[in-house]
C-alpha cells in the first residue's frame, strides 16, 4: 500500500514513518485476531478488503470527492444525524478511535484520567496518524459526556468544530431542544455546503441510512440462531466498518452476507459447536481497532451474540420514519427516531435496561458482559443499575472496565474464563 498512496498521504500531512509502523502493526494484529478464524463466511471478504485499504482506497475516494467540490464531515457519536450531512451531498466519517496512539501528545491538553476514546481522536490527530480526521472539513462534537463535551472546546484549536446541544432527559422540553438543535445543524451545513436541504433530498437520505440500519438489523436478527452463525468479532468489524464505508455499497454488501448466513442458518450450521456459552456485550462503543475484549471472550470459549453499544445494536435498532412528506415532517422524524438513544448520559435511562433484557432474551444468551471505558463515568455507574436489573432477571452478569492498553489480557482472559465457566 505504502508506496501507492504515498503521495495522498504526504498531501494529508501524516507522519508518513509513524504512520506505516501504525498500518504494520495493525495489519499484524487483524490477521491475529480475524484471519485466523476457521470457517469465516465467504462474504467477510468484502469486510478484509475494506480494512486492507481503510486508510487507502477509501481515503482516495474521500479525497475524490473533495475535487468534486464535496465536503467531508467527521463525528464522533450516533446523536449526529447523518441523513443532514448526506443530504447536502456531503461525506459522513465516524472518526471514533479504539488505539493507544499519540497519547503523550494528548494528555498535553488532556488530564490523564480521561477515556481512552476521547484521548485517542485527540492523539490520534496530533500524531500525524489519521487521515480521515485530516480530510474533514468540519467535525460535529455534540455535549453528552463531560469528557467530550469539554475536549471539544480544545480540540476546536486544531480542527474546524461544530458542537450539536444534546439533552440530558427524555422530557418533551428535552426533545423540542434536541428539534431546535437539529434545525441548528441543517442551517450549519447549508451554509458549509452552499447546498440547501430540500424535502426530495432529505427523504432519500433517510432511506439510505435505514437500508443500512435495515442491513445490520437483518444481521443481528440472524445472530438469533442455535449455534451462531458468525463470530462476534466478525460481527463488530462489520459495525465498525458501517461507520467509514460508502452507506450504499455497506448495505449491498451486508445484504447479500446476510443471504449467505441466512443459508448457514437453515442448514443448522454455526460457527461454533452447538452448547458453546453466548454472550451479550453491552456498554461503551468498541472502536476500530479495539477488538480485545472480543477476542479474549472468543478464545476463552464462549461465542458473542450481540452488542449493546452504539458500534452494535444502539445504532441500528430504531428505523427514522420514511412517510414525512414536508421537511417539518421529516426533521419531526428525525427527532422521534434519535432521542430513542439509550446512551447513559441520559437520565433516567430505564429504557437501556428494558433494552439489555429484551435483547439478552432474544439472543438466548447465557450472561452479560458489562463493558467500561476506563474513566467513562455514564457507563462505570449504570454498571451497577444493569447489574441489580440483571439479578432481578437471573442473568449473569460480568463487570469489565478496561482500557486500550494490552497490559490487562492476561488478567482480563482469567476474569472472563471463570465466568463462562459459571454460566450453565
Ligand atoms: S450516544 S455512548 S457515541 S456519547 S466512552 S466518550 S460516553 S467517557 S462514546 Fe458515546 Fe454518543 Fe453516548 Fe453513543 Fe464519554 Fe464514555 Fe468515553 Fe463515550
Amino acid at each position: 500500500m505504502k508506496d501507492k498512496y504515498d503521495e495522498m498521504w504526504k498531501k494529508l500531512d501524516l507522519d508518513i514513518t509513524a504512520h506505516e509502523a501504525l498500518l504494520t502493526v495493525l495489519g499484524q494484529f487483524y490477521d491475529d485476531i480475524y484471519l485466523t478464524q476457521q470457517g469465516r463466511l465467504k462474504g467477510m471478504e468484502y469486510l478484509d478488503f475494506v480494512m486492507s485499504e481503510v486508510h487507502g482506497l477509501r481515503i482516495k475516494e474521500l479525497q475524490d470527492a473533495k475535487d468534486e467540490g464535496r465536503k467531508v464531515i467527521g463525528t464522533f457519536c450516533i446523536f449526529v444525524p447523518e441523513e443532514l450531512i448526506l443530504a447536502t451531498n456531503a461525506v459522513c466519517v465516524g472518526l471514533c478511535a479504539g488505539a493507544e496512539a499519540g497519547f503523550d501528545l494528548a494528555e498535553r491538553y488532556l488530564p490523564r484520567n480521561t477515556c481512552p476514546l476521547i484521548k485517542s481522536f485527540f492523539g490520534f490527530h496530533l500524531a500525524r496518524l489519521c487521515p480521515y480526521m485530516s480530510s474533514c472539513d468540519m467535525v460535529v462534537g455534540e455535549t453528552t459526556c463531560d469528557g467530550k463535551k469539554k475536549a471539544y472546546e480544545i480540540f476546536s484549536k486544531f480542527k474546524p468544530t461544530y458542537v450539536m446541544e444534546v439533552p440530558q432527559t427524555k422530557s418533551h422540553e428535552a426533545k423540542a431542544l434536541f428539534r431546535s438543535e437539529i434545525v441548528r445543524f441543517k442551517q450549519h451545513l447549508e451554509r458549509l455546503t452552499g447546498v440547501t436541504i430540500t424535502p426530495e433530498k432529505l427523504s432519500q437520505s433517510i432511506k439510505i441510512v435505514n437500508r443500512r440500519r435495515k442491513a445490520l438489523q437483518r444481521l443481528n436478527a440472524l445472530r438469533r440462531a442455535t449455534p451462531a452463525p458468525i463470530s462476534g468479532r466478525d460481527a463488530l468489524l462489520i459495525n465498525q466498518i458501517a461507520f467509514y464505508d460508502d452507506p450504499l455499497r455497506f448495505a449491498e454488501n451486508i445484504e447479500k452476507l446476510c443471504d449467505e448466513l441466512s443459508e448457514r442458518v437453515n442448514s443448522g450450521q454455526g460457527i461454533v459447536p452447538e452448547g458453546t456459552k453466548r454472550v451479550l456485550i453491552s456498554g461503551c462503543p468498541m472502536a476500530i481497532p479495539n477488538w480485545k475484549l472480543p477476542y479474549v471472550v472468543e478464545s476463552s470459549g464462549a461465542v458473542i451474540v450481540g452488542e449493546e453499544s452504539c458500534i452494535g445494536y444502539r445504532n441500528t435498532r430504531d428505523l427514522v420514519r420514511e412517510d414525512g412528506e414536508t421537511l417539518d415532517e421529516l426533521l419531526d422524524a428525525l427527532t422521534e427516531r434519535y432521542m430513542k438513544i439509550d446512551c447513559a448520559c441520559f437520565t433516567p435511562n430505564e429504557e437501556r435496561l428494558d433494552h439489555i433484557v429484551t435483547l439478552a432474551r432474544e439472543l438466548k444468551v447465557d450472561g452479560v458482559i458489562h463493558y467500561a471505558l476506563q474513566f467513562c463515568q455514564p457507563y462505570s455507574i449504570e454498571a451497577t443499575r444493569v447489574e441489580e436489573r440483571l439479578a432481578e432477571e437471573d442473568i449473569p452478569f460480568l463487570r469489565i472496565e478496561t482500557d486500550y492498553s494490552m497490559e490487562d489480557t492476561g488478567a482480563l482472559k482469567t476474569r472472563v474464563e471463570a465466568f463462562i465457566e459459571t454460566l450453565d
